[in-house]
């Protein structure tokens, strides 16, 4: 076997001088594997990463025979809001199948039908809100479709209204949400031991995972007290089903753990994808235009269209938008997987069980199997016949095999619904002829991305 490629290293803190972390973090793994990879190992402090970009590569991890999840160091600090919660539990956790067995149903593609009348309604709001502001005033994007994506799962996965679009700011859970999750991201980030002496973060960490907490004890509390023992949404399926093989329901703590992590997985990526392909679609107007061709053929020019659960599957072409923007900025840009056993990965180098092998996805998403001009925005790469003629592991933006996104079907029916009435109804004006600039945490986002709208008339 071979060593993986490296830039020559410190002992103890090895990569650190170099590596840039929060939001220049993603950057530089984007620049750094493909100089120096398809693969190549980085280390910080006591952590190595072997850190993959290329499809060869991840064909082979995708095996799930050979490769598992890995959670690695960001993850394990998440757990400290999120527990053993789908999204951060450890494979040898029981609650992990436990949870899944149970919320599957609700997760399915026909599930989605019983979301739509939710998904439309606050879709509602947010365009009652742009319809105020049209020709008035420009919009915050990114801020807006957090607005959405988060009273949306709120509405659908637990009966609780957020109401965000009836506050000045963001709904406090989503402030503190984020603040704790740069906390847990620095923390993993820097040397060992010091965030001992940050006291004041550590103390408003802990306020921030209690503000969080609170909420969800409170969501729970009100539904246990309404005697609402109905299994149509995330919470009563996680109050009131027993588990198939155990023969009991979760228990209360790890169902505060799903909350939380729903709550927090269930609206960033979403919203940020939204954010990505209405900036797409800005800065494409012959897109745009194809896509206003799409909605127009279904709903004509009415004011209010009505779109029914059905509709959504037609709407094809705008779900190739969705996508061609997953390919450039996946929302959840990495996730890890770890050999089962030792082994021997791109037919040389040695990798040994349990480390953490992180596939940087927006890297993947520009391997040359996409053709020559990578970086080019292009929904033509979604036809059904171009998807067919590609291998499956080329396009991972919700991870791969067992623990992928559970939320795949929900984001996309929300997303492609919302993106389909927006286009409908809307001119959007880059006023300030916005430069992308991507804002990372966890996940990502077009930082400062304001657009101003303006009504369609019946020839534009
Ligand atoms: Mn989601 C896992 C991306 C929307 C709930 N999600 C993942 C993973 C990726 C991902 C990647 C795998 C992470 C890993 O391997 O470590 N998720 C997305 C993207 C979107 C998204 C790009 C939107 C676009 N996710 C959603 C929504 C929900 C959700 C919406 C909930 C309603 N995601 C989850 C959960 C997991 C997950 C829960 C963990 C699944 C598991 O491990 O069992």
């Amino acid at each position: 076997a071979q060593a993986i490629p490296e830039r020559p290293s410190l002992p103890l803190i090895g990569h650190a001088l170099t590596f840039p972390g929060g939001a220049d973090g993603l950057a530089h793994l984007m620049k750094e594997v493909k100089e120096l990879g398809p693969v190549y190992r980085v280390r910080l402090f006591g952590t190595e990463t072997v850190v993959v970009g290329g499809l060869d590569l991840v064909e082979e991890l995708s095996d799930e025979t050979r490769f598992r999840k890995n959670v690695h160091g960001d993850l394990v600090e998440v757990r400290q809001i999120a527990g053993d919660g789908l999204f951060t539990a450890f494979n040898h956790e029981p609650n992990w199948r436990k949870a899944h067995d149970i919320l599957m149903p609700a997760f399915s593609l026909g599930a989605m039908r019983s979301y739509h009348g939710t998904m439309l309604r606050v879709a509602r709001s947010l365009i009652g809100k742009w319809d105020r502001l049209a020709g008035v005033q420009a919009v915050d994007v990114p801020d807006d479709m957090t607005r959405l994506t988060f009273d949306a799962i709120g509405l659908c996965g637990f009966d609780y209204d957020f109401e965000s679009f009836r506050r000045g700011d963001l709904h406090p859970f989503v402030e503190a949400m984020a603040r704790a999750l740069g906390f847990t991201q620095e923390k993993s980030e820097s040397i060992p031991g010091t965030e001992f002496f940050k006291r004041r973060q550590v103390e408003r960490f802990h306020r921030d995972a209690a503000l969080m907490t609170d909420l969800v004890d409170e969501v729970i509390r009100q539904r246990k007290a309404s005697g609402d023992t109905s299994t149509d949404d995330l919470l009563g399926l996680m109050l009131h089903t027993k588990d198939a093989a155990t023969g009991r329901p979760l228990d209360d703590v790890n169902i505060r753990h799903q909350v939380i992590t729903f709550l927090i997985a269930g609206h960033e990526t979403t919203s940020g994808a939204l954010s990505f392909a209405l900036y797409y679609l800005t800065k494409h107007p012959e897109v745009l235009k194809r896509a206003q061709a799409e909605v127009d053929a279904l709903w004509g020019d009415t004011e209010n269209p009505d779109p029914e659960y059905g509709d959504i599957g037609k709407l094809a072409y705008i779900r190739q938008v969705l996508n061609e923007s997953l390919r450039l900025w996946p929302t959840a840009p990495a996730f890890a997987v770890e050999p089962i056993e030792n082994t021997v990965i791109g037919g040389k180098y040695a990798v040994r069980k349990g480390e953490s092998l992180m596939v940087i996805t927006p890297a993947l998403h520009r391997d040359p199997a996409w053709g020559e001009n990578v970086e080019l925005f292009d929904p033509e790469r979604f036809t059904p016949e171009r998807e067919g003629a590609r291998s499956v592991h080329a396009f991972k933006p919700f991870g791969n095999g067992e623990r992928a996104c559970i939320g795949r079907q929900f984001a996309l029916h929300e997303a492609t619904l919302l993106l389909g009435l927006l286009v409908h109804r809307y001119r959007l004006i880059d006023h300030a002829d916005y430069q992308l600039k991507i804002k990372s945490s966890l996940t990502i986002k077009p930082d400062g991305f304001t657009l101003k709208l303006a009504r369609r008339t019946g020839d534009e």
